[in-house]
């Protein structure tokens, strides 16, 4: 069949979620299915954050395999003929007049919104659901990942997981990739190393000390933003520079720069715990087959601890009691701010049993396709 050609659309709203979700579809289209992939950011020096290789100045650029295009506040470029299928991420608004090429197509574009993540039961009814616009001859259809066959399913690129297992079964890259980061490689007895992107909480207070005192060494990989912001204002110090470190008590902490996401995949399979937020850094953890905690983006009245136990209750399904119970605290503690004070020794004695779940759950979620192939097989089926 030939390739389609695909315009995927992304508002940047904050941080880094809706351009690294739209940028790593981007990519999975071009590079597993072969998709002429067009990617319209608004905001390239955001972008140029997690794509180190992009020329944030370029209003159009090929770049790993996509073509890369300012999208303008004003002025859409009259001259831009709408793809076969039409992507807005997180619903982001279409310009007026791309809407109306789009309507003028003698094959009308198939026409998606990428809607956001969540593990929530009604997902399953509002998946693909139909939205024809009130004056267009065009139709939108939800797409919603999710967890389940009857939702889009989870991005995770062809290869991804035989990568992350050869990566974590050889000693000579993991050396590297430390000594790279300004780590060192050996471990001490009983060493923890956890990764930590998260957003502000008061979590922190409580856990730094924690980690200080204890008899277990644990060494923070924390790249630069929010999380080291918390860290510097615990320690009471200035933001340092990316490859500094602090040391308190048994506690080290790491500073790194944000990296691609490649680089911060192996991040997340290097270590043995990941904190991670938002979307996309939450399921990449799942696919570090590591144990994880999620901070999940702060919503309004309370609606993302709603997700949050959705979620849990999902991944606990097989979990021994105990270790459920344990994970659940911590991640109820670490998202409402409270003391990990009770959550943490408990979560510390369950990281081998979480560690085993986790490394056979990104089979039990991915047995019915990824997001991507699901979403050129349901574009497929209405371009015919
Ligand atoms: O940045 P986020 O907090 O994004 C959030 C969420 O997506 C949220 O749902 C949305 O509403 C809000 O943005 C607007 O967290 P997330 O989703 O994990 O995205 C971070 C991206 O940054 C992810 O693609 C991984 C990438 N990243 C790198 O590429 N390199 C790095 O070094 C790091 C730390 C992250």
């Amino acid at each position: 069949m030939q390739p389609s050609s695909w315009d995927i659309f992304c508002a940047v709203i904050d941080n880094y979620g809706d351009i690294g979700v739209s940028w790593r579809l981007a990519r999975q289209l071009a590079h597993d299915h072969d998709q002429r992939v067009r990617l319209w950011v608004d905001d390239l020096q955001s972008f140029a954050h997690i794509a180190p290789g992009l020329d944030a100045g370029r209003a159009r650029q090929r770049y790993q395999s996509v073509e890369v295009c300012h999208w303008p506040a004003s002025e859409w470029p009259m001259d831009t003929q709408p793809a076969d299928v039409v992507i807005e991420a997180f619903g982001c608004p279409l310009p007026d007049s791309y809407l109306a090429a789009m309507a003028a197509r003698s094959r009308r574009p198939v026409w998606f919104n990428l809607e956001y993540l969540s593990a929530e039961d009604w997902v399953e009814d509002c998946h693909d659901m139909a939205s024809p616009h009130p004056q267009l001859p065009l139709v939108k259809h939800f797409f919603f990942p999710g967890f389940t066959r009857r939702t889009g399913g989870l991005l995770c690129e062809r290869t991804l997981l035989e990568e992350r297992v050869a990566w974590q079964a050889d000693a000579a890259v993991q050396v590297a990739f430390w000594q790279g980061c300004g780590v060192p490689p050996q471990r001490q007895a009983g060493e923890l190393r956890i990764s930590v992107f998260s957003y502000e909480t008061t979590a922190f207070d409580s856990w730094l000390p924690l980690l200080a005192a204890a008899d277990r060494p644990v060494r923070l990989l924390v790249p630069r933003g929010k999380a080291l912001s918390e860290v510097a204002r615990v320690f009471g110090q200035p933001l340092p520079e990316p490859g500094t470190f602090w040391t308190r008590g048994n506690l080290t902490v790491h500073t790194l720069p944000l990296t691609d996401q490649a680089g911060y995949d192996r991040l997340l399979w290097s270590c043995d715990l990941n904190l991670v937020r938002g979307e996309d850094s939450f399921v990449r953890a799942q696919w570090a087959a590591r144990p994880f905690l999620w901070h999940i983006y702060p919503q309004e009245e309370d609606a993302h601890l709603v997700k949050l136990e959705a979620f849990l209750t999902r991944y606990e399904r097989e979990l021994p009691q105990e270790a459920a119970h344990a994970l659940t605290a911590a991640m109820q503690a670490w998202n409402n701010g409270v003391s990990m004070e009770g959550a943490w020794p408990a979560l510390l004695s369950a990281l081998p049993v979480l560690a085993d779940h986790a490394r056979h759950w990104p089979q039990t979620v991915l047995a019915h396709g990824d997001l991507a192939a699901r979403l050129v097989q349901s574009a497929r089926i209405r371009l015919q």
